[in-house]
């Protein structure tokens, strides 16, 4: 788990042993997450950490590892997430990743599932509200990690964003890592932002895509209006619902698969 306690980045590259624009450069490019106090940058020790062992492992092999199981990976990530072991966390989803699973294979395999099981536990009463916001917040941020924009030419320009009353975030930061993993730049807007507004900023970064995460039954309908108004020619939209996946996802901005698309 995080300590709370922040180190300057000056130190955090003193103790990465690089100098300190490299840093601020890893900063800049969410390499290295940083929090802003009085214009300075300040970082975790627990992400210093973390990174210092992803760049003394092994060059990283190409992204193509295999899992026989993922039950294990699933079930390892609900353990840490009911006592709320954030740094497990972290290091669970830098062990898969540095080893080559695609953030598509942890979201649909490993992050899903676990997050379906809380949701189980939670709608059987076994788990409390608090208990299941610490495991959203805890997975929200350990994604988001992985989720920097994209280095180089971008394959295009998506706005990830939900239909007002979804108040489930992490589908759409699932698909905002998956885009930008597929060399997407992505606008993510979270959730509740008023449609008119979305409208003005998808027409206003001139977006070839628009994924629209709804989750809840009750705004399935409102998702589909969104699609509606974000439509035009040249643009994309599609919509996700529950039982979709982050594969579909991506199988549909390669040009294959079936999704919700229109
Ligand atoms: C975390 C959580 C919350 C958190 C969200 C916090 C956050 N910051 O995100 C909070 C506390 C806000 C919350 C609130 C509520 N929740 Co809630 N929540 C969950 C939980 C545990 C996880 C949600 C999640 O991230 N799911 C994502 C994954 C796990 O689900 P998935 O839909 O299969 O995801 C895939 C697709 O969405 C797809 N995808 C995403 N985008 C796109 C786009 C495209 C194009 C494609 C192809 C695919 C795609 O990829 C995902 C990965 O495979 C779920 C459990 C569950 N089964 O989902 C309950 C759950 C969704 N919640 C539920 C409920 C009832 C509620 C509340 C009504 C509770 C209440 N009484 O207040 C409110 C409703 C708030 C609202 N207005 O929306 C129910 C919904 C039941 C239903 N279907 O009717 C669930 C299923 C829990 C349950 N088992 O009962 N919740």
């Amino acid at each position: 788990m995080g300590t709370g306690v922040r180190v300057s980045l000056t130190e955090a590259a003193e103790s990465l042993g690089v100098h300190y624009q490299t840093a601020y450069r890893w900063v800049r490019r969410g390499v290295l997450p940083a929090v802003k106090v009085n214009g300075s940058y300040e970082v975790d020790p627990v992400d210093v950490e973390l990174l210092r062992r992803d760049r003394l492992a092994p060059a990283p092999p190409p992204r193509t590892r295999r899992v026989r199981s993922w039950d294990p990976f699933a079930d390892r990530l609900l353990d840490y997430l009911l006592v709320g072991d954030e740094a497990r966390v972290r290091e669970l989803f830098a062990d898969l990743v540095g080893s080559g699973v695609s953030l598509v294979d942890l979201c649909d395999h490993v992050l899903a599932p676990a997050l379906r099981e809380i949701g189980e536990r939670w709608a059987r009463g076994e788990l409390g509200v608090a208990e299941e916001h610490r495991a959203s917040a805890i997975c929200e941020r350990a994604l988001a990690r992985w989720a920097p924009h994209p280095p180089g030419r971008p394959r295009g320009v998506a706005v990830v964003c939900s239909p007002t009353g979804e108040a489930h975030e992490l589908p759409g930061l699932m698909a905002t890592a998956v885009l930008r993993e597929l060399h997407w730049r992505v606008h993510h807007l979270g959730v509740g932002v008023p449609v008119d507004s979305v409208e003005r900023l998808v027409a206003g970064e001139r977006a070839d895509l628009v994924v629209i995460s709804a989750i809840s039954p009750w705004v399935s309908d409102d998702a589909g209006e969104l699609a509606c108004r974000l439509g035009a020619p040249g643009r994309r939209v599609l919509v996700g619902r529950p039982g979709l996946t982050m594969s579909e996802l991506a199988g549909e901005v390669s040009g294959q698969g079936g999704a919700g698309g229109r």
